[in-house]
């Protein structure tokens, strides 16, 4: 048995004797650190460093040991990382051994815990640690507040099991947290958690700049912006893209997946979904003493908490998760589970019930909506609201023509961004309408990996924002959209005004296949058949390497065969 009595501690006379009481009425073995983290003294800040965290740093679990006593290093590392590699864009992070979040930390409840922090000493600022899973006062902030070049130790008893977020506690703790300094540290109870198949490590962080997402080279932190509390990036363990392009996360049919979810915010709330999934178990806000929860669809994960999600891989597919406040995929929130194996059609599949399936289902019966909500299925459109801000007779002929269906509806503009385009200026309707519209085009990929259409006949080019927009079996395929213009994100690039978009219907399977005009009339009276339905999950997944940047210049008549 080994106590290091190094403490700075006010009253390190009376610890000792503290902590030799508990480690003899728990039998305290001495164990090495179950870190994730490449503790390392050495940084390197004029090198481009990457800080992404690998969601399966995750450390085994306690299982049936007795408590112990677990010594636990961490260094404090500021450094230049990449924040989006698709914009190029770099920051200079704050961090807990290099890595966004810092190494999750897994202990038994009971266990005494030996902090060290170092300092690294080519840091600029002091930093600190503060345990959510500590009592005491700052959680630890107080002991260990320490100088670049400097280390400090102290010692908490793991009481209580759960998740637990912890993080930098030194002024400004806001701007500490919003560069990196956080991390997750599980306290599990006696015997662990029951088993999963796999286990991941993911936290939700806001970055906060000068300039909005999207610019180049290195961004310099907004004192500004963080106190309005409006974050330029939401991230997933630190980086755009960090677990869709670099760290998406496997799993196979038939396992089930844990995620050890923190929200280190430091301002918002994250509302956790994976689309196509239902969590099977929910310990909320990281209690592991609570009923668990089961069958959720959401989970509300406040700043400064964290959440244990577990759902059963049942289909394959690539499954988004993000933070359902849903502006912020835009802004680099989205992380992917990579489910592999077999399909399973009693589940879900395209096209009609038992068509190709056979699968077994009840008598058919009509119903599950009122029946006025049934009838309104087949009620016929009013001209005047299937084209947007046009004069009705324009509308109805464009109703009549179809070739005419092709043409670029008139747009409407948000305000506020008049100068921004040439095309502004031959656009009279700037009153935002959320008139339904529909356009014809083809979708090609933008760099922060937002669906783009490229009208017909036409150098307009449309943002497409959807709920959540993630196109594989529509990608850069020839498609007829319904919705409506005007969204949040065209702050971003005013060149792009967005179209919120209600439904997709594609004309042909890629922007290079030649189309008959008669392909895209059955496609608009399947459209005007379906204007009521929702954009359908199963035409969607996210899949960014499977779309191709293409066709920006393309027209209609390039495509078209015969007749326009
Ligand atoms: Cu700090």
């Amino acid at each position: 048995m080994t106590i290091r009595n190094n403490f700075n501690f006010k009253h390190a006379e009376i610890f000792p004797a503290f902590v030799l009481f508990f480690a003899f009425l728990l039998e305290t073995n001495v164990l090495p650190a179950q870190t994730t983290g490449h503790a390392g003294h050495a940084g390197n800040t004029a090198k481009l460093a990457d800080i992404v965290r690998d969601p399966t740093d995750v450390p085994p679990s306690v299982g049936n040991r007795a408590p112990a006593l677990v010594k636990i290093e961490l260094t404090a590392k500021e450094m230049v990382g990449t924040l989006d590699p698709s914009a190029g864009t770099t920051y200079r992070y704050w961090t807990f051994n290099g890595k966004v979040p810092g190494p999750m930390i897994r202990v038994r409840q009971g266990d005494m815990v030996e902090v060290t922090l170092h300092n690294d000493p080519s840091s600029r600022m002091t930093h600190s640690i503060d345990f959510h899973a500590a009592l005491g006062i700052g959680g630890g902030a107080a002991f260990s507040q320490t100088a670049p070049g400097q280390s400090k130790t102290f010692t908490f008893q793991a009481t209580t099991p759960g998740l637990f977020v912890y993080h930098c506690g030194t002024q400004m703790i806001a701007e500490h947290m919003a560069n990196g300094m956080y991390g997750l540290i599980l306290v599990e109870p006696p015997n662990g958690l029951p088993h999963v198949d796999r286990e991941y490590y993911v936290m939700q962080g806001e970055i906060y700049t000068t300039a909005p997402k999207g610019k180049e080279g290195l961004q310099q932190f907004s004192a500004a912006n963080l106190m309005d509390e409006k974050p330029q990036y939401f991230v997933f363990n630190g980086a755009v893209g960090a677990l869709t392009e670099q760290h998406p996360m496997p799993a196979t049919v038939g396992e089930t997946v844990r995620v050890f979810f923190g929200n280190a915010g430091p301002n918002q709330t994250s509302s956790t979904h994976i689309v196509g999934e239902i969590f099977t178990h929910v310990y909320q806000l990281g209690s592991l003493s609570s009923p668990v929860l089961t069958d959720v669809q959401t989970v509300g994960v406040p700043s400064g908490a964290a959440a244990i999600l577990e759902f059963a891989a049942r289909l394959p597919g690539k499954f988004a998760m993000m933070d359902h406040a849903i502006s912020r995929m835009a802004k680099g929130n989205m992380a992917v589970f990579d489910v592999t194996g077999p399909e399973n059609a009693d589940l879900m599949y395209p096209g009609p019930a038992g068509q190709e399936h056979g699968s077994a289902h009840g008598p058919v019966i009509s119903g599950g909506m009122t029946t006025t909500d049934e009838a309104s299925n087949h009620e016929a459109i009013p001209v005047a609201s299937a084209i947007a801000n046009g004069p009705k007779t324009e509308a109805a002929a464009n109703m009549e023509d179809m070739s005419s269906m092709m043409q670029m509806p008139k747009q409407t503009r948000s305000p506020g961004k008049k100068s921004a385009t040439k095309r502004a200026t031959t656009q009279k309707s700037a009153n935002a309408s959320p008139a339904q519209t529909s356009l014809n085009g083809c979708l090609t990929l933008a760099p922060d990996g937002k669906a783009l259409l490229n009208i017909f006949h036409s150098t307009n080019v449309y943002r497409l924002e959807a709920q959540p927009f993630l196109f594989s079996q529509n990608a850069s395929r020839l498609v007829h959209v319904t919705g409506h213009f005007g969204s949040v994100f065209n702050v971003e690039d005013p060149r792009l005004p967005s179209f919120v978009v209600d439904a997709v219907q594609p004309i042909s399977p890629s922007c290079d296949t030649k189309i008959t005009v008669a392909q895209i009339q059955r496609t608009l009276m399947k459209a005007s058949a379906a204007t009521k339905a929702i954009i359908s999950m199963t035409d969607l997944g996210f899949m960014p390497r499977t779309l191709t940047v293409n066709a920006r210049e393309s027209r209609l008549e390039q495509f078209l065969v015969g007749n326009a």
